[in-house]
């Protein structure tokens, strides 16, 4: 195994948020690499670990002034196994190989827990679109799409949103792939209503995390009824997480973005929410704008000479982070566990680093990793393709039963997975090892491709 996490690194060197990915994946499936001997005979680590196809491209675009641009546009089809590539596009300054990479690699396992056949990739571009008018949002993904669509399809891989690429782009995309192949199809999910999208989808993700939370904290006897949570972000991720808590009837005390965050000692409601989802998804505003509106509420702007971030350091039972990779850090995770936080569940990819995991596991909280916490989302982008396939769309309680008991299954998945291997409670080691094990056998059936 050291030889192999060797090699990756010696190929890579530059790409730390994949041997994060990679090394925290690898160490929890020792014990099952140790029971199925063939399976090190058949070098599954190496096949695993090594994407099946890395696209990278030019996308030139011109703004509204008539100045060219040329942004860098990936594709990473990491895993076909059990099913065709399937993952989220992420459009943001701080995209580079290596963190979509670590993305498409989540996202094998993510996929293979949710039940459905979906095999694992990841997208996106460097491209910032903040600040951007609709039509320059508009020609960018024309042109991303342009070289794409070469590589994507309903039966081959079918993107979707991820931080930065939201209903918007998701229907720019699909417009330019339409156009380009003449075929009206499910290539895309996350699409609107009208055109092929499933009810719940815009939900899933936030949904999902506060289900699986719920699952979590009932395995351990209590639940979210009266809980104060810590959720950060104020994309599509935290407004559902936020949403969903409010429904169960839990409080949030935090909502944050790249600048700063809010801390509304009340709490949100419903009214307070409608605002943030405004703001955000339709002005396209700043989080700090919330306290012109509500004055009870504090805003921190984010100083990046801190080595933590104060939104972490509130008395909270829960939290849910919910904005980007490496969000909560040792120092973070210790604030969180002073400050009386018994569950984590992550909405984002990746958000806590193996530090702060650490801290979680000595301190035996209640952590719910992203692979399984957020696979609300993904999954219901598998039952738009189901939809799509038969022509048919379910109705809302249909989408959100499943969704449910996707969540469900995918709890008791991790738990059995935990127990059997000797770590129970550790649904981390319960998510790594239930997803690698679907996905590696598929891969064994299916010969050495
Ligand atoms: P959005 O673009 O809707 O929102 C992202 C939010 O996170 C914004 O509030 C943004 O602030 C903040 N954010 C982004 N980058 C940073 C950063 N570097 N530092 C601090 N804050 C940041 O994205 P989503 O809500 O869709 O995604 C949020 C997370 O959830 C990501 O990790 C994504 O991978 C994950 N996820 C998303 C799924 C989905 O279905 N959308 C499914 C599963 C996981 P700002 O406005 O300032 O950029
Ligand atoms: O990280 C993720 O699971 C997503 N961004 C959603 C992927 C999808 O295909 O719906």
């Amino acid at each position: 195994m050291k030889k192999i996490l060797a090699e990756i690194v010696r190929r890579d060197p530059d790409q730390k948020e994949y041997h994060q990915a990679v090394f925290e994946v690898l160490e929890t499936v020792k014990p099952v690499l140790d029971r199925n001997p063939e399976y090190r005979g058949q070098a599954v680590i190496a096949r695993i670990t090594e994407p099946e196809r890395v696209i990278m491209f030019r996308i030139p675009w011109m703004d509204d002034q008539g100045q060219v641009h040329v942004n860098r546009g990936f594709r990473v089809e990491m895993n076909s196994a059990i099913g065709p590539y399937k993952g989220g596009l992420r459009f943001h300054p701080s995209v580079t190989l290596s963190i979509i990479k670590f993305l498409a690699f989540e996202q094998v396992f993510k996929n293979s827990l949710t039940t459905l056949q979906m095999g694992g990739g990841k997208g996106g571009s460097d491209f910032n679109p903040k600040g951007r008018s609709d039509a320059e949002v508009m020609r960018f993904c024309q042109a991303f799409m342009t070289e794409l669509a070469r590589h994507i399809g309903p039966n081959t891989d079918v993107p979707a949103g991820d931080i930065g690429v939201g209903a918007r782009e998701i229907g720019y995309l699909f417009g330019m792939y339409k156009k380009l192949r003449n075929e009206f199809t499910g290539v895309l999910t996350g699409k609107s209503l009208a055109w092929g999208g499933s009810l719940i989808r815009p939900e899933a993700t936030g949904y999902g995390v506060v289900y699986f939370a719920a699952e979590m904290l009932a395995h351990a006897g209590d639940s979210l009824k009266g809980k104060n949570c810590l959720v950060s972000g104020s994309g599509n991720v935290a407004q559902y997480t936020t949403e969903k808590i409010l429904e169960m009837g839990g409080r949030v005390l935090t909502l944050s973005d790249s600048s700063g965050y809010i801390y509304d000692e009340e709490g949100f409601d419903e009214d307070k929410l409608k605002f943030v989802m405004h703001l955000k998804n339709i002005q396209r505003g700043r989080i700090r704008e919330y306290c012109e509106k509500y004055s009870g509420a504090v805003y921190t702007e984010i100083d990046p000479a801190l080595d933590y971030n104060p939104l972490w350091t509130h008395r909270a039972d829960c939290s849910m982070p919910a904005a980007t990779q490496n969000e909560i850090n040792e120092k973070d995770a210790q604030n969180l566990v002073g400050g009386g936080v018994r569950l984590i569940c992550e909405g984002a990819n990746m958000p806590s680093t193996p530090s702060a995991i650490s801290v979680f596991l000595d301190n035996d909280v209640l952590y719910g990793p992203s692979k399984a916490a957020n696979a609300g989302g993904v999954a219901v982008s598998g039952l738009e393709m189901a939809q799509n396939s038969m022509r048919l769309s379910w109705p809302r309680e249909e989408v959100e039963g499943r969704l449910k008991q996707i969540m469900k299954s995918i709890h008791c998945t991790c738990t059995s997975a935990a127990e059997e291997y000797g770590m129970p409670g550790n649904y981390m080691a319960g998510a790594n090892i239930a997803g690698f094990v679907k996905v590696v056998n598929a891969m064994l059936d299916q010969g050495l491709v």
